[in-house]
This record gives C-alpha cells, sequence and structure tokens, in this order.
C-alpha cells in the first residue's frame, strides 16, 4: 500500500500547525511547531522540532519528536504512529509529555502533562 510521510504540513485536534522537513536516511527530521494553545502569559512563537522515526517499516513508521517551547522554560515530547488508511489518507496518532520547569524537587510530582493529539495533513501540502 502507500508509504505514510511525515514530511509535510500538518494540523492537529486543538489546530496547531507544523511543518516536518525532509526525512534523512537515518529516519532524523527537523520541523517547526505553532502551538494552537498556551495557558501561558507570553504570546505564542513557532517553535523548533527534532525527530527521528523508524526506517525499516517505513510503510506505516512509529517515530519520536521533541519540541523545546521558545516562548517558555518547558518541552513536550510526542510518540506516535502514521497511519495510511484505503483512501491513502494519513493521519498521526499521537501521545505528549510536556514538562514544566519546577521549581525544586519537592515540586516535580505535578511537572508533568500527558495528553492525545491526533494529525491530519493540510492538504496540498507536501512540505
Ligand atoms: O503553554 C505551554 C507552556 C508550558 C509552561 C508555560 C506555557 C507551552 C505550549 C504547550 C502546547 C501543548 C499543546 N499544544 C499542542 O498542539 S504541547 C501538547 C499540546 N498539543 C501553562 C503552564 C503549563 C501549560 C500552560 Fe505552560
Amino acid at each position: 500500500e502507500k508509504k505514510c510521510i511525515l514530511s509535510g504540513v500538518w494540523q492537529n485536534d486543538l489546530g496547531s500547525n507544523m511543518t516536518i522537513s525532509a526525512v534523512n536516511e537515518a529516519g532524523q527530521f527537523s520541523g517547526l511547531y505553532l502551538t494552537a494553545v498556551s495557558g501561558a502569559e507570553k504570546p505564542i512563537l513557532v517553535s523548533p522540532i527534532n525527530g527521528s522515526q523508524h526506517i525499516d517499516s517505513l510503510e506505516q513508521p512509529t517515530f519520536g519528536f521533541t519540541v523545546q517551547w521558545t516562548f517558555s522554560d518547558s518541552t513536550t515530547v510526542f510518540v506516535g504512529q502514521c497511519f495510511v488508511d484505503k483512501h491513502g489518507k494519513e493521519t498521526l496518532q499521537t501521545m505528549w509529555l510536556l514538562r514544566v520547569k519546577a521549581r525544586s524537587a519537592e515540586n516535580n510530582w505535578n511537572a508533568t502533562m500527558v495528553g492525545t493529539n491526533i494529525f491530519t495533513r493540510i492538504k496540498g501540502q507536501n512540505l
């Protein structure tokens, strides 16, 4: 069947957008993330992505990437899988962990959030 390609422009169920560059021969990629939601005082800025995918299963690969938020001292990691359905439509099914900077080790216990996001390709944008 059709291969699931991570490169391109994607939007998730929150309305966040990300652009993933070409995936290299080692499965590594970079990109840019614009979150639609923040909850922070500061304005939202585009933030860099770094990640990698499996290259030994190109059909529906698993992957992971990190977003280092440029407008806060927090970090999000996403893990997921690229699925392609019988119509050739691709979706990225992901789970994320958002790490907020804790003041001290005593405040570590509630410094990590978890959630899910589903990304679909923005039509006509293959890069
Ligand atoms: O708003 C986050 C943040 C962390 C500490 C101050 C601000 C950074 C952006 C996170 C965006 C998340 C969602 N967007 C998306 O597409 S990453 C996972 C979700 N998927 C205030 C305190 C803690 C959170 C908000 Fe903050």
